[in-house]
């Protein structure tokens, strides 16, 4: 009944790991090597996951299960707990899928576009060009959130109900645009990824993703 992660620490597998060691789940981690610099890691989770990204997660079924939100959704239902996730009837459920896709539709692409520009965008000028926007466009969706996390009052993400959108801010803003930009610009955001990442279920992931 053992998950198998593939991942590097500190990228987007961290998602997942965190969830997986807050449910408790048996899982092997499995490093994939660099996905932007080693054609060779490409391949090899290529053969699993031809997007060649992380979280990649095998389960117990051995079905493959990529999508950050997906498997949030799905490690939810199998263990048929509403810590992370608030059931359908929970009144955050709405606001929770809502950040929840939002995160991954619109923030994380800013990393899957922009991370190496040079993929997307051949003249190195214009891949710089187009990198200070997408940068830019970035950090106008962060502030978008840190705008209706401070409407909805704390201490987390969704209000007084802390759920798996709170280990996403212990993640993320881990990230672009880095930790000084939110701590100038989104304080709360970083306050709650802070709190989110020192909770005891997570904390031995947390330090083995970011130290
Ligand atoms: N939509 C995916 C995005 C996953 C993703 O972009 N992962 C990054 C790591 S943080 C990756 O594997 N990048 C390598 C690449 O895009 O080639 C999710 O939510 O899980």
């Amino acid at each position: 009944m053992t998950y198998v992660l593939h991942q590097m620490p500190g990228w987007g597998s961290a998602l997942v790991e965190l969830q997986l060691a807050w449910y408790g789940l048996p899982c092997a981690l499995i490093e994939t090597g660099d996905l932007f610099d080693s054609a060779e890691a490409r391949e090899r989770l290529g053969k699993l996951n031809p997007r060649a990204q992380i979280p990649t997660l095998i389960l117990p079924s051995g079905e493959v299960m990529t999508e950050s939100a997906a498997i949030t959704l799905h490690l939810a239902d199998v263990t048929g707990r509403d810590d992370l996730v608030p059931g359908p009837g929970a009144t955050e459920r709405a606001a929770f899928l809502r950040w929840l896709v939002f995160i991954v539709a619109n923030i994380y692409p800013c990393h899957t576009f922009a991370d190496d520009p040079s993929r997307f965008v051949a003249d190195p000028e214009a891949a710089k060009a187009y990198r200070v926007r997408i940068d830019d466009h970035h950090r106008t969706l962060w502030r978008e959130v840190a705008a209706v996390v401070a409407d909805r009052g704390g201490p987390w993400f969704l209000g007084h109900r802390f759920s798996a959108l709170d280990l996403y801010l212990a993640v993320l803003t881990n990230w672009r645009p880095g930790k000084d930009w939110f701590a100038t610009e989104a304080p709360g955001l970083l306050a709650i990824g802070r709190a989110a990442a020192g909770r005891p279920e997570v904390a031995g992931a947390m330090k083995r993703n970011f130290g």
